[in-house]
């Protein structure tokens, strides 16, 4: 079967192998570097259970700039962190695939835009791009979404490459999927609120399904492509060991981005395709 027609049937592919493993370290390293030259003026926390931890301006803000947003569980109840601060970031995100040197060489390759010309995309643009580091102990939850919740077009046509650069295991909180579910209509819509901050737009009273979701171990260099309609989750990881992963979203240019997505960039400096001009 074809790469095409197994994601086509699946919403989701698993490719091994994709990203060799010094290529890895070169993403881990930069990440270190960071959190290490991060001097925190603004504390984010990042958790898909509250939405209105999501809604303050430094996460708003965040979409074509380098931030970096703490777990929930870094704090004691006093305020101070309980662990250093490089073992107690959640991610990084919005655009690490064009204002940083190393995530960018990373994110055009060649072989990225073959990929996504494979799955169809007709003319991607580079959205977001998130460094996950879903640490030892305390590595959060990611509760079970679809990303056109949060990267809505007109047609559906968010894209998921999410790069294990760790192995992920399903004690270190590996991604979970049910083969087929991207058939499942997107239950709500992620926006700016008119009156500032943001909310969900209920399409679908349903929750999604849990049942039937699968681990989706990785192995360090594997590329798991997800359709941007798939239910997926991750469990908390209280194991000693963290999951690094970097993901990026892609969009088609063809298709229709909502003005009142939560992730907006200056007009000045439109998402670009994978060929830096
Ligand atoms: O890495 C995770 O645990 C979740 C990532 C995810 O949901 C995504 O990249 O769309």
């Amino acid at each position: 079967m074809t790469l095409r027609r197994s994601y086509e049937r699946d919403g989701f592919l698993r490719l091994e192998g994709f990203v060799a493993p010094t290529a890895c370290d070169e993403l881990i390293q930069r990440a270190g570097e960071l959190v290490r030259g991060f001097r925190p003026d603004t504390v984010s926390i990042f958790t898909t259970r509250e939405q209105t931890r999501t809604s303050d301006d430094y996460f708003l803000g965040s979409g074509d700039k380098i931030r970096l947003f703490f777990e929930e569980d870094a704090f004691a109840a006093d305020g101070a962190l309980h662990r250093p601060v490089e073992q107690s970031i959640n991610k990084i995100g919005h655009a690490l695939h064009e204002l940083d040197p190393v995530f960018s060489r990373f994110s055009h390759a060649p072989r990225l835009a073959e990929l996504t010309a494979t799955l169809g995309l007709d003319r991607p643009l580079l959205l977001q791009s998130m460094y996950i580091f879903k640490q030892p102990f305390i590595g959060g939850e990611v509760t079970a979404h679809q990303d056109h919740t949060f990267l809505w077009t007109d047609p559906p046509s968010v894209t998921g490459l999410w790069f294990a650069l760790e192995d992920a295991t399903v004690d270190n909180g590996c991604l979970w999927a049910r083969p087929g579910s991207h058939a499942e209509p997107p239950r709500k819509r992620f926006h700016r609120a008119p009156g500032g901050g943001t909310a969900f737009e209920i399409l679908d009273e349903r929750e999604l399904p849990l049942d039937g979701m699968v681990p989706l171990e990785a192995a360090k260099g594997t590329c798991i492509v997800l359709h941007g309609l798939l239910p997926h989750r991750s469990s908390a990881n209280h194991s000693s060991r963290s999951r690094q992963a970097y993901s990026l979203h892609v969009i088609d240019a063809g298709a229709h981005y909502r003005k009142d997505n939560w992730l907006q960039r200056d007009p000045d400096r439109p998402a670009r395709g994978f060929v830096v001009p």
